[in-house]
């Protein structure tokens, strides 16, 4: 048995959400799921209210996704617009740059302009509805005004994380074929600079890109950048003597909003497909009743934009709020290790949303950089990316929280748009490690290796067997990769890609991805990918890539590397193989471990056995199992021994 944490009875006394309310509106939602969601969207303002709901089938032959498919809406008319009237002068972003005394505050009016400026500015470019454009950002507000610019004209965005190579933002941008880039001259975090409009120029010399007409720059260090006449334009000339008025487009909530690039088990990145009202509807609701949301509260989500978090919950849900949002720009342990902290109590933070990797990597300091600080502004922690360990929240909780603030543990995807299982803190009592129950309207269900559904307390891969607003409609332009991956494994239920355990008291506790996806440091990583960067370099004959535990980043990147015949393996060599892939990819994706393989662990069909490639990362060579179907079994002495010797 696991401690249980109730609820403190103080928060749950002001909490919008408490333990019956929470059984109630749950049971509401998935009894009948039509009349709980068309509830839920009068949240937001649309210009024509959707009277359809719901249209969704999951069958393999007809998978789609419809919600509110005949309402009219503009998400960036719903971030700004509609607060004007009451929260003109509220805080909309704070800024928190990389260097402790670089702070600003944009209001909700103020952003409201900004982001009119830019949209028109985007339309005279000739950008309109449906057209994509890529971002490839700094943490600064430019990338917020940016996202809700386009969703203001209806043009589609897919932001690139600003820590890809150019590789990687080329193949984005040729596979959604972008006719926009913004960046910025430089990105700055930890004191280090980013070359982001360099790294722009070199993508864009890649085969595939040739739909950019403009790069827009935004002069962030004011370093000395190449600017190309006349692709390459200024965000500062551009959006100067703009009309602060600009008309936002009538969306159709099924229209869509924003592509986002993601990693699967298999080929390359998958780009996830998310509409405007759904979406919107369900980050703003999860936003509100996740972080029991209030007028007063200053909000704090420490992800990139570049990443899902980013998008639902640094911008679209805090914004469709009326919030105020912390946009920070840094690292959690620049100038020190006092730095979130510091952050918190410089803006009196309430509401702080972190991923585990940065809460161990802050353990490790030991508890004086936390406790010189107040944090007494805080009420809420939260957590996402990567199963918490139970030391790791409960430092969180006892050293950052003071035991006074609940921790919610958020499980969610890319692909789901917002949080489906997670505490509400003024309703549900934690366990460390457990993401607990899941959100309004979210069915999650555990199957066996052959998707029949277990009962009670059980282990199994987690699926979702009914659909929810924020779900991802579709792989942009491969539809059919969309049923492949979520719809066929476990058919007629969404499958997450996720091993899970229920417990007797019916909490989820993830246990991590089930396919081969690796989790560093929150961030997904596919292992082909790292393998075709790999097999790329001219003196690779094969590569095979898992994962291997890693006490700060959750999972590390094990590469085992088959030279072709003639070359030999050198320290040089290997850091050169490294360094390769962190050119090709990125530097997230830079293997920990190379060990070179004179022959990988393959079936009789050719097929190499992971499996026992992860148990011998992990160092568990008696755990290797059934070894019976290798080709050959010589393969697996060799490799354990070479590996005991590293
Ligand atoms: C939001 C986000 C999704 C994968 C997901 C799972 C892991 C995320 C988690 C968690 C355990 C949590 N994951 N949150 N595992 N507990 N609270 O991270 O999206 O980058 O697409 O990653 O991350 O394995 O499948 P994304």
């Amino acid at each position: 048995m696991s401690e249980l944490y109730p609820v403190p009875p103080d928060f749950a006394a002001d909490a919008g959400i408490d333990k019956a309310q929470y059984e109630a509106r749950y049971a509401d939602s998935v009894h009948d799921p039509e009349a709980f969601w068309a509830d839920v969207a009068q949240r937001l303002d649309w210009i024509t209210p959707p009277t359809r709901i719901k249209d969704v089938s999951y069958a393999r032959d007809d998978v789609h996704i419809r919600w509110y498919e005949d309402g009219v809406l503009n998400v960036a008319a719903n971030c700004l617009d509609r607060h004007l009237a009451e929260r003109g002068d509220k805080t909309a972003i704070i800024f928190e740059g990389d260097e402790p005394d670089d702070t600003r505050h944009i209001t909700y009016r103020e952003l409201h302009g900004e982001v009119c400026r830019f949209a028109n500015a985007l339309r005279h470019l000739g950008v309109g509805k449906g057209d994509r454009v890529a971002l490839y950002m700094p943490m600064v507000p430019e990338a917020a005004v940016a996202m809700l610019a386009c969703a203001r004209i209806g043009a589609i965005h897919s932001v690139v994380f600003g820590g890809f190579s150019p590789d990687s933002l080329a193949g984005r941008i040729a596979d959604s074929t972008c006719k926009v880039v913004i960046t910025a001259d430089e990105g700055v975090r930890g004191g280090k600079k980013i070359p982001l409009k360099a790294n722009v120029d070199a993508a864009l010399e890649r085969d595939g890109t040739r739909s950019v007409e403009t790069v827009v720059v935004v002069q962030r260090t004011g370093a000395g950048v190449h600017m190309q006449s006349p692709r390459d334009r200024w965000y500062h000339s551009l959006i100067e003597g703009q009309s602060e008025d600009c008309a936002p487009e009538p969306m159709n909530a099924e229209d869509p909003l924003f592509i986002l690039y993601t990693s699967g088990s298999t080929g390359k990145p998958k780009g996830v497909l998310h509409t405007t009202g759904g979406y919107l509807v369900y980050v703003s609701y999860t936003h509100a009743c996740v972080f029991d949301l209030k007028e007063e509260d200053v909000y704090w989500c420490s992800a990139d934009v570049g990443w899902i978090t980013g998008h639902s919950y640094v911008v679209y849900g805090p914004l469709a709020n009326g919030a105020t949002t912390v946009m920070f720009e840094g690292v959690p342990s620049y100038p020190d290790a006092s730095r979130f902290w510091n952050v918190v109590d410089k803006h009196k933070v309430t509401l702080f949303y972190t991923a585990p990797t940065a809460i161990r990597a802050l353990m490790r300091e030991g508890d004086a950089p936390v406790t010189r600080t107040s944090r007494r502004s805080l009420r809420v922690l939260g957590t996402v990316g990567e199963p918490i360990n139970p030391e790791a929240w409960e430092w969180y909780h006892r050293v950052v929280g003071d035991e006074r603030c609940p921790i919610v543990d958020t499980w969610w995807q890319t692909e789901t748009g917002g949080i489906l299982i997670t505490p509400l803190p003024g309703a549900t009592d934690l366990k460390p490690g457990s993401a607990t129950k899941p959100f309004f309207g979210i069915q999650p269900a555990v199957v066996d290796a052959d998707g029949k559904p277990l009962e009670g307390a059980c282990s199994g891969n987690l699926v979702i067997t009914d659909s929810w607003p924020g779900q991802m409609r579709t792989i942009y332009g491969d539809h059919q990769r969309f049923v492949d991956t979520y719809f066929s494994t476990y058919p007629g239920n969404y499958f997450t890609g996720d091993g899970v355990r229920r417990d007797e008291d019916g909490y989820y506790w993830i246990t991590g991805r089930v396919d081969d996806v690796i989790n560093v440091s929150g961030h997904r990583i596919g292992t082909a990918e790292v393998e075709s960067a790999l097999v790329a370099h001219a003196q690779v004959a094969e590569a095979a890539v898992v994962g291997c535990p890693h006490d700060i980043k959750g999972q590390g990147i094990y590469a085992y590397v088959t030279l072709i015949s003639g070359v030999e393996p050198s320290d040089a060599l290997r850091d050169e193989l490294i360094g390769w892939v962190r050119e090709q990819i990125g530097p997230i994706a830079k293997p920990d471990f190379l060990q070179w393989a004179n022959a990988l662990p393959k079936t009789r069909s050719g097929k190499i056995m992971r499996r026992i490639l992860r148990k011998i990362a992990e160092n568990q060579p008696e755990a290797l199992g059934d070894t019976s179907t290798l080709a050959d079994p010589s393969v697996v002495e060799v490799l354990v021994q070479e590996r005991l010797s590293q």
